[in-house]
């Protein structure tokens, strides 16, 4: 598999599919959220409207409408209450529930934002590592997968995280 951290709005990239840091309602909100659901247009939210929302740790797929991905995968990451709330077991779960689902899907690129670093403020060192830990461990072999950080601090920040993985 290869990781790859990129800068930039995912919701402008071609691939097979767009993880979205979603909430357990389903039903769009703020943040990358609100832009992905903006980008697909209405149709997205009528399909979540079938889905009967989804727990925290786990994710749902549906098409992507007008993005230029064929999917969305919806996974709804943990809102951080200081660390030791089971964060970083349900942060990992929706890597892995996602991955599984692109499997699934024979997905061979897969672009992730960094879930639950915004509005549910895991700390994002904190929240970069548990990301590149968890693509390595559970992208299949054939896949390509993006690390989408938005904004330069964020990019730079996850540049320093990846050297330092790559030491250990
Ligand atoms: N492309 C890539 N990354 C983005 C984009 C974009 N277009 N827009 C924002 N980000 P957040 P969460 C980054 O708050 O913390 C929503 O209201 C952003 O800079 O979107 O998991 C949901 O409905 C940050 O680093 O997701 C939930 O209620 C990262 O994406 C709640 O927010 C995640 O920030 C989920 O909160």
């Amino acid at each position: 598999m290869t990781l790859e951290l990129i800068q930039g709005d995912i919701t402008t990239l071609q691939v097979d599919a767009i993880v979205n840091a979603a909430n357990s309602s389903l039903l769009g909100g703020g943040g990358v959220d609100g832009c992905i659901h903006r980008a697909a247009g209405p149709q997205l939210l009528a399909e979540c409207r079938t889905l009967g929302g989804c727990p925290t740790g786990e994710a749902k797929l549906t098409g992507g409408y007008d993005l230029p991905c064929k999917y969305v995968i919806h996974t709804v990451g943990p809102v951080w209450h200081g660390g030791s709330h089971s964060e970083r077991e349900l942060l990992t779960a929706c890597y892995r529930n996602s991955l599984a689902l692109a499997k699934e899907k024979d997905c061979k690129t897969v672009a992730f934002p960094l879930i639950s670093a915004g509005v549910y403020h895991y700390p994002k060192e904190e929240a970069l590592e548990v990301a590149m830990t968890s693509i390595r461990r559970f992208a299949g072999a054939n896949m390509t997968v993006y690390l989408v950080a938005y904004d330069a601090a964020t990019f730079h920040l996850g540049q320093q995280v990846l050297a330092r993985l790559d030491q250990e």
